[in-house]
């Protein structure tokens, strides 16, 4: 099985056809359930359709995670869990952010085109500033910079993301308009491309699905940390007692069972209709999400069994985009009046 996974030499022979995507997710802890169906459906999806780019980015995470083994440990992680639900090396390209040294050098020139007022008024610097004000680092502040160049850099058009990205897209844009007006037509101004669940809640019912507020449901964990993960799920708090009619529409519960079966309106109708209780509707989304993830989660825990190969992926992936990178660096250097 692991034969299957052997790094490919070169890209698919149809990519010179197809248009370029690129998306970048963060080995800050493991994949959940938002991530999954906010962003990565759509990374295994397009990646029939379009010439994928899909990067780890270590270089963002370290705004945030300071423990170089943990750090190391995670990236590692992050790339097999892709793997495991559905990057097929042979179809796209998947790498490390840090083993392709381009990307700092174009962020730190489009710093030069990116008023500071831009930055400070990113929403999620805003959000860490409150949730991390011990360490209020320059990185967090320049992060929508690196995120541009990490999408310049290969001219991709279109980013597959979760709603929350939206702004720092919209930055990415600016961004590039600025130093395509500046310095003539160079880069694509890059468009989100959402999946049909672009904010999944947390369990919290109430807040984004997020690795740093601690409330996700781990979808390549262990079944008995997934049960336990939805049946700690708030549903709709106006339901009290078991014979209450529930709203289905505002019950983060029923709203995820859209998206692991093709019943989700009758068990919908089940809770309107107080036949069903949320305690038998939680039980039964868990049991979905362990049966949908169980052959991703075999897959995972084999490649982490061996991590030669993932690295073997990662390291083919970021030869593969020497030449681009080069080439858009060589371009950038010459028209900013660096050659
Ligand atoms: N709850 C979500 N709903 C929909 N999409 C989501 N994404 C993340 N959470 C949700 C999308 O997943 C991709 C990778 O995200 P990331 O891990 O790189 O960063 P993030 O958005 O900051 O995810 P977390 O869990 O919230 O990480 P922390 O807590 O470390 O900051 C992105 O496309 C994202 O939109």
């Amino acid at each position: 099985m692991m034969t299957e996974l052997a790094p490919a030499p070169a890209p698919a022979t149809d990519d010179v056809d197809r248009p370029r995507i690129f998306s970048g997710i963060q080995p800050s802890g493991v994949v959940h359930l938002g991530n999954d169906l906010g962003a990565v459906r759509n990374y295994v999806k397009l990646q029939w359709e379009f010439e994928a780019i899909y990067c780890i980015v270590d270089y963002h995470a370290l705004t945030s995670t300071h423990d170089p083994a943990l750090l190391r440990a995670r990236t590692r992680e992050m790339a097999a869990s892709l793997l495991a639900l559905g990057l097929d090396p042979d179809r796209c390209t998947l790498f490390v952010q840090s083993h392709r040294p381009e990307h700092t050098e174009l962020a730190w020139l489009f710093n030069t085109v990116t008023p500071v007022s831009w930055l400070e008024r990113t929403p999620t610097y805003k959000e860490k500033r409150q949730t991390q004000p011990d360490d209020v680092n320059h990185g967090l502040l320049a992060y929508p910079v690196l995120q541009a160049a990490d999408i310049a850099i290969y001219k991709a058009g279109r980013v597959p993301v979760g709603k929350d990205q939206a702004a720092h897209l919209e930055l990415s844009r600016e961004i590039v308009r600025t130093f395509n007006a500046r310095y003539g037509e160079t880069f694509p101004e890059p468009q989100a491309v959402y999946t049909e669940a672009p904010t999944v809640l947390g369990t919290d019912g109430v807040r984004k699905m997020s690795k740093s507020v601690g409330n996700t449901i781990d979808v390549l964990g262990d079944p008995a940390l997934i049960r336990k993960q939805v049946m700690s799920m708030v549903t709709d708090t106006k339901r009290i007692l078991r014979t209450d009619p529930g709203r289905p529409e505002v019950c983060n519960v029923c709203q995820l069972h859209r998206f692991f079966g093709p019943d989700w309106e009758t068990i919908q109708d089940g809770e309107r209709t107080a036949r069903t209780g949320c305690v038998d509707t939680k039980k039964l989304l868990a049991d979905r999400i362990v049966e949908h993830y169980a052959v991703a989660r075999e897959r995972y825990i084999e490649l982490l069994a061996h991590p030669d190969e993932v690295d073997g992926v990662l390291e083919a992936g970021a030869d593969r985009l020497r030449p681009s990178a080069e080439a858009t660096m060589d371009e950038v250097r010459h028209k900013m009046g660096l050659r």
